[in-house]
């Protein structure tokens, strides 16, 4: 990124000394990693304004989720920005909007999980995450992104895709539109939960993914991160993207489809490492859905990595003209070895 350090000077007085460089992998937001004597000491984020249309109810939550973690002496560990010199939560600068978080000490991410140990210790962050506010009023929290985890509404942004959507890349589609309309019982199955009151709002991370967790050197995890799309949601949402996202080595970009394989020890795995945090919290019936939890996911991330093709990929961010496309083939190939191993 050029011409930076007014960004950088908005935190800290001086930009000088520091270096910025490109960081993670995310679809969404721009990363960059600030080091002083090549120690890593910040991370800068360029918000994705045009995805969260309210960055400051990102600053609502995250400053509610302090105050209760501080009132209620618990000690999870919650990276939140600094304040700019002004006190602001974030600086706008030509019309973007960036902020600075201090970079963890001694901790670092990973991009794929390849041993169990990890998504253990990742589902039980995840787990202790949302076990860590019980009893919070969640409706306190403001919206990030409207509809995010909604499978409702995104099954409605998939049939007008449909209808108003690219005439050849429907035509192209055909198949993977058949096995998402016959998968709808995932659709009415969400339909029923929202509606029944044994299953629960709880604050709920919406992106865990194993980059949003960090690690101490022996491997143990120290907390989350990108607390973005915390927001009121069903464990089914957090519990369902670990699923996705930990249990094939080929992650959503693999196009060779016979890499795409749920691995079963990683199931026990999150499995294990959730329900840890989790299990005394949830209702007997949250309980009898965990394995729903990863159809949800997986199902509704296939839809909107299909719906997103449909229009023209107008939201995620693509490095080849059908990789939204592709990402569609991976996602229903894994939803079926899901299902093969929770069978
Ligand atoms: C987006 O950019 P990233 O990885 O944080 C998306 C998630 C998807 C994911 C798929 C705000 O997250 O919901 O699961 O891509 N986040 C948003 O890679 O849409
Ligand atoms: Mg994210």
């Amino acid at each position: 990124m050029e011409n930076w350090q007014p960004i950088i000077n908005s935190f800290l007085y001086s930009s000088a000394d520091y270096t910025l460089h490109p960081f993670g992998t995310g679809l969404i937001h721009k990363t960059f990693v600030v080091e002083k004597n090549k120690e890593k000491v910040f991370i800068l984020q360029q918000v994705n304004h045009r995805v969260f249309s309210w960055p400051e109810n990102i600053s609502h939550n995250i400053q509610l989720l302090s105050s209760w973690l501080k009132g209620n002496n618990v000690k999870t560990l919650l990276p939140a920005p600094i304040k700019t010199i002004n006190g602001n939560d974030y600086v706008i600068i030509d019309g973007e909007y960036f902020r600075l978080i201090p970079f963890v000490e001694n901790s670092h991410s990973i991009d794929t999980c390849s041993i169990p140990e990890e998504a253990f210790e990742a589902a039980n962050q995840f787990g202790n995450f949302t076990a860590s506010f019980d009893g919070m009023n969640v409706s306190n929290l403001k919206t990030t992104i409207k509809d995010f985890h909604n499978l409702t509404f995104r099954w409605n942004q998939f049939r007008e895709a449909l209808v108003v959507g690219n005439k050849d890349r429907i035509a192209r589609c055909k198949n993977e539109i058949h096995l998402l309309e016959d998968d709808y019982p995932i659709v009415a199955l969400f339909e029923k939960i929202v509606t029944n009151n044994s299953f629960s709002l709880r604050v709920t991370h919406h992106d865990t993914k194993i980059s949003n967790v960090l690690f101490n050197k022996e491997n143990k995890g120290i907390c989350v991160i990108d607390l973005d799309t915390v927001m009121p949601g069903y464990f089914i949402s957090d519990l369902g993207d670990m699923f996705r996202t930990y249990l094939s080595k080929a992650n959503e970009e693999e196009t060779d489809l016979q890499l795409v394989n749920a691995r079963k020890d990683f199931y026990k795995a999150i499995t294990e490492g959730y329900k840890e945090k989790m299990a005394d919290k949830m209702s007997i019936d949250e309980l009898n859905l965990l394995n729903y939890a990863g159809e949800f996911m997986i199902y509704m991330q296939a839809l909107r990595f299909l719906t997103d093709y449909i229009n023209d990929d107008c939201y995620y961010s693509i490095s080849y003209e059908d990789n939204n496309y592709q990402r569609t083939l991976n996602q229903l190939a894994l939803l079926k070895s899901f299902r093969s191993i929770i069978a």
